[in-house]
């Protein structure tokens, strides 16, 4: 729960580190090693703290954030100005096929490596021989759309034109843009809009938006497509679109994911989709600590737990409207979104 402003780029001696970390970070994400993605990604936040160049894993050791692994990659990139294993996940064919396959929309390991036995070894390839369900081939004909950064002005331009079709067919609800952007990210992955309406539940929520809005947008030419998700938790079902946006006049298609949040949930929501998703867990972790369970729809408290750390109560609603005031609760100073960049 530290105050992070990111990094410094003129003071931090151990840059270099930092950016090959971050690359490894990025390959591990991409191939769906969560552990390892996470290791490298607190690796880097704690490098980025040190105003002394780490060279050393001892040095590096003493780090907290920094385990034993980390601490020789760390001795091994100040040493050699390199990483082997980055150097190897960039010259294993199989490993830039996997990473090629993984960079279409929701593909995972499973999938990837299922087309790679199969013996697929390009997109083109796949296009023209694999088994694609209808989201994999919209992945696949916008490819590097979905895979681009949005610039954070664009982000802006997409949330707008939503805004104003929400307000016109309801002038109460309320469109904040989550994810990155609310963390001041220069460029976005996609378009995260948390959108809520004062006094309301979730279905008035969703019957305004897919009843009137969508459909609107779409009809606009503003809305490309919608994409199924399979992954959604039963817990999430009804509370979230998934699709592509284009502005006007533009070929590029961003990914746009509305999130429909009830009035009553909308701070623990906000907590939730703007992130990043360390944060979510330290604040999570942090919660349950205090005996106290937070999830996107709000705080609980008296929650008693199990041996293994497993819930016995569901426990009573402590807060879910407003950021402020679970926040208050938990004991923890206020944090900006700039500052939630674990
Ligand atoms: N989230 C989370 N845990 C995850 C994924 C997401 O807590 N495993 C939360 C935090 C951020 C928010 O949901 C939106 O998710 P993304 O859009 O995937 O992330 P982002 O932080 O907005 O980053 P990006 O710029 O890549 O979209
Ligand atoms: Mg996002």
């Amino acid at each position: 729960m530290r105050k992070n402003e990111g990094t410094s780029k003129s003071k931090n001696p151990n840059l270099r580190t930092i950016e090959m970390l971050g690359k490894m970070a990025y390959y591990y994400d991409r191939i769906d090693d969560r552990w390892r993605t996470i290791s490298y990604r607190k690796a880097i936040t704690a490098l980025k703290r040190q105003t002394d160049y780490i060279a050393t894993r001892e040095q590096a050791i003493g780090i907290p954030g920094i385990g034993e692994r980390l601490a020789s990659k760390v001795e091994e990139i100040a040493c050699t100005n390199k990483l082997r294993r980055l150097e190897s996940t960039v010259t294993d064919p199989n490993d830039r096929i996997l990473l090629l396959f993984m960079g279409i929309y929701q593909v995972g390991l499973p999938t990837a490596s299922r087309w790679i036995a199969q013996g697929h070894q390009s997109l083109e390839d796949l296009k023209a021989k694999a088994d694609l369900t209808p989201n994999q081939k919209i992945g696949l004909d916008h490819y590097n759309d979905f895979l681009s950064r949005i610039p954070r002005s664009e982000v802006m331009a997409h949330a707008e034109i939503v805004r104003r079709a929400c307000s016109n067919a309801d002038a109460q609800i309320q469109l904040v843009v989550g994810g990155s952007y609310r963390r001041g990210s220069a460029d976005c992955g996609d378009i995260d809009l948390i959108i809520t309406k004062e006094s309301a539940s979730l279905e008035q929520i969703r019957t305004i938006l897919v009843d009137t809005v969508i459909p609107q947008l779409f009809q606009d030419g503003f809305l490309q497509v919608g994409l199924a998700t399979s992954r959604s938790r039963s817990t999430d079902r009804g509370s979230k679109w998934h699709g592509a946006s284009a502005l006007p006049g533009s070929q590029v298609w961003r990914r746009i994911d509305l999130l429909f949040v009830p009035w009553d949930e909308f701070g623990a929501a906000l907590i939730y989709f703007t992130g990043n998703d360390i944060f979510n867990r330290s604040i999570r972790l942090l919660a349950s600590r205090k005996k106290m369970r937070l999830n996107q729809h709000g705080l609980y408290g008296d929650i008693m737990r199990g041996e293994k750390r497993e819930r016995i109560t569901q426990g009573k609603l402590l807060e879910g409207r407003s950021e402020e005031r679970i926040f208050d609760i938990l004991g923890v100073p206020w944090r900006p979104p700039e500052h939630r960049i674990c």
